[in-house]
């Protein structure tokens, strides 16, 4: 009787083998899988990190950079505003002369192109010459980077060429008026402004 069945129960066993075995090589495969994409996965994160690092690395070094030129600007007592640097002058020049100080400095006289600028300007105390002439074309006003006036800010009455005095060169010369501009000869000696417009 028990031999009778013994074929069967090692047909079952054989059976029962089989199973294990390809479930042992799936749980294999499986596990291979997981480890596999689990290594992805982390190398992934690992890359998303030092690129996120390298980056955050980059804009310090790029803040730091602008940090260094802003503070040798303050330290050589440039005023910022709006994207540019100011220098006012604490002594007199001509205008030529006042112009080649600015060039000197990396900058040229103030081009005032908006009102913002010129409201800023009311900060300026006493006559101050601007980047703005007429000495190459009497009547055609320029920018000292030769772009023609558009907006302008004249005192009442003013550009006169004051009786024919040759006055080519602007001067602000009420900084706490609106208008403020006034053309006068190009030899008197004035403080000065200058701007150096910054890419930030
Ligand atoms: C001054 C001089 C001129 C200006 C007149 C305005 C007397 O001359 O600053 O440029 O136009 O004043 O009265
Ligand atoms: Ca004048």
């Amino acid at each position: 009787m028990d031999n009778r069945y013994k074929p069967d129960a090692s047909a079952r066993m054989r059976k029962l083998y089989r199973l294990a075995g390809v479930s042992l090589g799936l749980l294999f495969i499986l596990q291979a899988a997981l480890n596999i994409s689990l290594r992805l996965t982390f190398h992934a994160k690992t890359s998303d990190f030092e690129a996120m690092i390298k980056n955050l690395t980059e804009e310090r070094d790029e803040l730091k950079r602008k940090l260094n030129i802003f503070d040798n600007y303050i330290q050589q007592r440039w005023v910022y505003f709006k994207h540019s640097f100011y220098y006012i002058s604490s002594t007199t020049k001509s205008w030529p002369n006042s112009r080649n100080d600015c060039l000197q400095r990396g900058a040229d006289l103030v081009i005032i192109n908006s009102k913002e600028e010129q409201e800023f300007m009311r900060r300026l105390e006493g006559r101050t010459w601007i980047g703005l002439t007429d000495r190459e074309t009497e009547g055609t006003w320029r920018w000292v980077d030769g772009t023609f006036l558009s907006t302008s800010y004249w005192i009442t009455g003013e550009p006169n060429s004051y009786e024919d005095k040759n006055e080519d060169c602007v001067e602000i010369r009420n900084p706490e008026s609106e208008d403020s501009w006034n053309d006068a000869p190009c030899t008197y000696e004035k403080l000065w402004i200058c701007e150096k417009t910054v890419a930030f």
